[in-house]
């Protein structure tokens, strides 16, 4: 590792041009299958084996594989028949898109739609705005009609956000003892992870995922199945249409994607709604309150500078959200990994 006095060879220079490069790799040897067919054949492959499997060149994939083992993404051991490839654990479980921890719709989603929009980053940067007009020739003025700007697009993005709390879910859920909620609001609940994960570690509860018609139907015919009787959907844009009753809110990576002032707009009415006694739990990424980190959280910040009309927040900022809407009595939990939670109570 290279030190601050280390002025010879800026090691930490040359590992973040290159940081772009990584995640390429990752995700493309993601997106072409190679950690699905690995683990479905069971055995070590060649090179030739996989390119054929994957319909791939053959020097481009012993390439893409010798990268994937640089990055610790693949293992190879010498044969006399040459070189044969195979996952490692952390593949096995993260990479391939059967796993139950599988991190591959997020990847795919930061591979085809993310990265597309960073290339937009100093214009993001410059004019303090999202980069649809520029990356999609679309309207900036509503970054969801943006981001849901088909069908594909918005299966893609649901899909990824729902990976997101196969890793973090129950942290963000145990943070806090919500026995005594049974009746749970998602709102932007999506694809509904987060929602079965309440369910599993709460079994009392029930929880509606409330989300815009075009999002439920999609995770009616997706996501959720019917079986799944404690989840049920409402239908409603929570800007315009009412919040119904109830003992929990939970925004989970909402309040990110907005301005303070749309914010509060929101946490008012769903404090209006709330039945006294019950709370909004705020699922987000907090940074220090001198914002000197976390660095995933920083950055997940720029993301919403290109993608969204909101910013990541400080526990203190949240807190500041909430009491401005009534919430008194505010707790925060740092979960050490990528999400956190904060709960307010009416
Ligand atoms: C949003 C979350 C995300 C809106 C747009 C988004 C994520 C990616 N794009 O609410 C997930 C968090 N990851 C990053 C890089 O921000």
């Amino acid at each position: 590792m290279g030190s601050a006095e280390d002025l010879d060879y800026p090691q930490i220079i040359v590992q973040y041009s290159n940081g772009f490069l990584i995640s390429k790799v990752m995700f493309t040897a993601c997106e072409l299958g190679v950690f699905d067919l690995l683990l479905e054949s069971g055995k070590p492959l060649s090179s030739d084996a996989i390119a054929a499997h994957l319909g791939a060149d053959t020097i481009g994939m012993e390439r893409l594989l010798d990268a994937c083992v640089g990055l610790k993404l693949l293992a190879v051991e010498m044969t006399q028949e040459g070189a044969l490839y195979r996952n490692t654990e952390i593949s096995n479980i993260y990479l391939t898109k059967s796993s139950p921890k599988s991190q591959y719709h997020i990847m795919m989603y930061y591979s085809n739609t993310v990265y597309l929009c960073w290339q937009y980053l100093a214009d993001a940067v410059r004019e303090g705005r999202n980069q649809y007009e520029r990356a999609f020739g679309i309207s900036s003025k509503d970054p969801f009609g943006a981001m849901y700007r088909s069908d594909e697009e918005m299966l893609k993005f649901m899909a990824g956000q729902n990976s997101v709390w196969s890793i973090c879910g129950r942290d963000v859920l145990a943070a806090f003892d919500l026995s005594p909620f049974t009746q749970i609001y998602d709102l932007g609940g999506g694809g509904g992870a987060l929602a079965r994960e309440c369910i599993s570690l709460y079994p009392n509860s029930a929880v509606t995922i409330y989300d815009l018609p075009k999002v439920v139907q999609v995770a009616k015919e997706q996501f959720v199945s019917p079986e799944e009787r404690q989840i049920t959907f409402h239908e409603g844009d929570f800007f315009i249409d009412s919040i119904p009753e109830a003992e929990l809110y939970i925004f989970s990576k909402i309040l990110h994607d907005w301005d303070d002032d749309k914010c509060k707009q929101l946490l008012a009415k769903v404090y209006k709604a709330c039945k006294p006694g019950g709370g909004v739990l705020l699922v987000e990424s907090l940074l220090n309150e001198d914002k000197s980190g976390p660095v995933e959280t920083q950055l997940y910040s720029m993301n919403m500078l290109v993608q969204t009309e909101g910013k990541e927040r400080t526990a203190a900022e949240y807190s500041k959200l909430l009491e401005a809407a009534g919430f008194g009595v505010i707790q925060v939990k740092r979960t050490g990994k990528l999400y956190d939670a904060v709960l307010g109570r009416k």
